[in-house]
């Protein structure tokens, strides 16, 4: 089972006024340390959604290059998952590092012939039950939620709250990642409740670096 970092990002286009802006958002959560990054992108053609998959992997590589080479390599430094929101297609052909689907999505074992065993699975659930399932597949890590009101999900699911964590919590073990209105204030709260890492959109839009360093502190 993979360990998770305590911060996933999510990098969804619709929230950023240029795709300038979200390679840069990108950069900034690398150097700020994040190692784990979603590409979300819900009104995307596959065209579009696979050229901005391609370069987001391309800049995090060189990113990660250009760092070594900064440092004079003294240590391995990890480079960023990525991780490419419910196609699994894109994800082989952009060279990401995993799928995360949802309850519409392709079957987690669907994605996972396609995928094969290494690339990492990830699958959202809402409820109890649906958890309960999920836990059932080959997903490398499940997600909960939303767990606070959200603004960033269309017809989100109802919040389960921290409550809905800690049962999450008792119904798997698996790597959990909680998310939905999770901020710099809250993320404590939600990680001990049990959830191993938060995914987060909105609260690292305004500074990415500087609110990625907060969640990373505050998570230690
Ligand atoms: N799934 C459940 S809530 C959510 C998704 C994709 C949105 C999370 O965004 P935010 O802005 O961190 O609440
Ligand atoms: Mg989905």
């Amino acid at each position: 089972m993979p360990r998770l970092p305590r911060l996933y990002a999510i990098l969804d286009p619709a929230y950023f006024a240029s795709t300038e802006g979200l390679f840069a958002a990108a950069g900034q959560l690398a150097s700020a340390g994040v190692t784990l990054i979603q590409y979300r992108n819900k009104s995307g053609n596959a065209r579009q959604m696979l050229e901005q998959a391609r370069e987001l992997r391309e800049r995090l590589d060189s990113h990660v290059s250009q760092k070594k080479r900064d440092m004079g390599n003294p240590v391995r430094q990890a480079g960023v998952r990525l991780i490419m929101n419910d196609r699994a297609d894109l994800a082989l052909i952009a060279e990401f590092d995993g799928v995360h689907v949802g309850q519409d999505d392709l079957l987690p074992e669907s994605v996972r012939k396609i995928i094969g065993p290494d690339r990492w699975l990830g699958v959202s659930t809402h409820n109890p039950e649906q958890l309960a399932e999920a836990d059932q597949t080959s997903a490398d890590y499940l997600a909960i939620g939303p767990v606070f009101a959200t603004t960033s999900k269309e017809k989100p699911d109802p919040a389960v709250g921290l409550e809905g964590v800690r049962r999450a919590r008792r119904l798997t073990r698996k790597p959990l990642v909680a998310i939905g209105g999770i901020t710099r204030t809250n993320a404590f709260s939600v990680i001990d409740a049990g959830a191993d890492c938060v995914a987060v959109i909105s609260d690292l839009l305004l500074e990415p670096g500087k609110s990625a360093e907060e969640f990373l502190r505050i998570l230690r």
